[in-house]
């Protein structure tokens, strides 16, 4: 098989090019690569399986939906799937979010829920508000929107002029007093005071639309928010009429135990974005789930006609909305939800027992997310991460480098013998690591 013409996302191509790792199956908690061999998922594939691969009941409500409605648009046309498919994410969300805008993307989803959050206070008389918070290593997708508020550098570094200039930044919380701590941090509340002492003050409130956050920052290396930070972040927000955006999608569907981190925090956000573990990975699948009282400011918008003038062309796609649907009923029958909660402590015990072995300069987790750090060679950041990463796959153990850590992220069907598995690989690649 040639490789000449594909030309890979987020990858270095001519590296991969020469040293292609490809998978041709999968099944629960494992791939088969190309040479037979079995390798360990550990990372959910791109932080998004969440039920295992290829689970039968998934396969067979797409298959079944493929042969019986292939597509109908969602633009003035319904059709059942969408609806029913709602109904249960709104079920799962916390109380009083339960509208869903259904996007094929986390960054649509992204982009989509910084649209709305304007178009909101447009129609409540306040059209000046139209600045957006994010924060730094924050990556909320790659469109123009969630590229600008996101704060991962070398994502924004080539497409600098094209950024939208409306956006602020709070710093991120990744601070020295808490290398190794098991959990949310003790040290950092204080980091939410910027938006009140520093941001809001520059810009005034009167323009800030909304502040949008990760609750977990993931790809930006697993970052945990201390202790009361985000209640802090949302205490703010309201006192100053500015909505609060949880980006969902990765911490969605169970990553911490809960259906969304906004319930693990007991933080109520104003809109969150979900993708991903919506569908375990199996059809592309995003959305955003409104309040009910933002929503309603669009339903009794004077003088009719469309509400929000926004939308794909496949919002609720049949397939995506039948996976979706069976995705929602393995986690409920299977409880995984409750074991990817069972199972944190052990997690955690495997993430931290790395620390002490060569280069180790931090260890994070939270619920079934974690990462290990590794100090970056002199004048070659990101190489011994990603030789640790490739190591880990010649042992049959997939990973993800960020930088110069190691990302953790199995599906919640992981059991205790998994994360032995990949724990112990990694422990073993990094003894030998230079
Ligand atoms: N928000 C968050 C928090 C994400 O993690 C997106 C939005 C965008 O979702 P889509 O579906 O448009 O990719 C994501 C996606 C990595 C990596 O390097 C992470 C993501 C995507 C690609 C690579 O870890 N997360």
């Amino acid at each position: 098989m040639k490789l000449d013409h594909y030309w890979m996302p987020f990858t270095d191509n001519r590296r991969f090019r020469a040293k292609p790792r490809l998978v041709t199956a999968a099944k629960d908690m494992y791939y088969t690569t190309a040479e037979g061999k079995q390798v360990l998922d550990g990372l959910a594939t791109l932080w998004c399986v969440n039920a295992g691969h290829c689970r039968p009941r998934i396969i067979e409500a797409i298959r079944a939906q493929a042969g019986e409605l292939d597509f109908a648009s969602s633009f003035s046309l319904g059709h059942p799937l969408p609806f029913r498919l709602a109904e249960r994410i709104a079920a799962l969300a916390p109380k009083g979010m339960n509208q869903v805008f259904f996007t094929n993307s986390g960054s649509e989803a992204v982009d989509t829920a910084l649209k709305m959050a304007v178009a909101y206070h447009r129609l409540r008389g306040e059209g000046t508000r139209t600045r957006f918070i994010g924060r730094e290593r924050s990556y909320h997708g790659v469109n123009i929107g969630g590229m600008s508020v996101g704060g991962v550098p070398t994502n924004r570094k080539a497409y600098a002029g094209t950024l939208l200039t409306n956006v602020d930044h709070l710093r991120h919380t990744q601070i020295d007093e808490n290398r190794f701590s098991k959990g949310q941090p003790q040290n950092g509340v204080d980091l939410a005071e910027e938006l009140e002492q520093r941001v809001i003050p520059l810009h005034d409130a009167s323009n800030i639309a909304a502040l949008i956050v990760d609750p977990v920052q993931a790809s930006g290396g697993v970052l945990v928010p201390p202790k009361g930070y985000l209640r802090r972040l949302r205490e703010i927000c309201t006192r100053h009429g500015i909505l609060l955006i949880f980006d969902e999608v990765i911490t969605g569907y169970g990553r911490l135990g809960t259906p969304f981190a906004a319930q693990y925090f007991g933080v109520q956000p104003d809109l969150m974005t979900f993708a991903k573990g919506v569908t375990s990975g199996a059809v592309p699948l995003g959305g955003v789930i409104a309040s009910e009282a933002l929503h309603r400011t669009f339903m009794e918008a004077k003088g009719g006609g469309i509400e929000f003038f926004h939308g794909y062309t496949y919002s609720g796609h049949p397939l995506a909305c039948a996976a979706g649907i069976a995705t929602l009923e393995v986690y409920e029958e299977e409880k995984l939800f409750q074991n990817s909660k069972t199972l944190a402590a052990y997690f955690e015990q495997g993430v931290h027992s790395l620390k002490g072995l060569p280069n180790v300069i931090d260890c994070r987790n939270l619920g079934l997310i974690g990462a290990v750090e590794l100090a970056p060679r002199p004048g070659a950041a990101g190489e011994r991460g990603y030789e640790a990463f490739e190591k880990c796959w010649d042992r049959g153990v997939y990973v993800r480098p960020v930088g110069d850590a190691l990302a953790f992220c199995p599906p919640l069907i992981a059991e205790k013998k998994h994360l032995d598995q990949m724990f112990g690989a990694v422990a073993e690649v990094l003894k030998d690591l230079s």
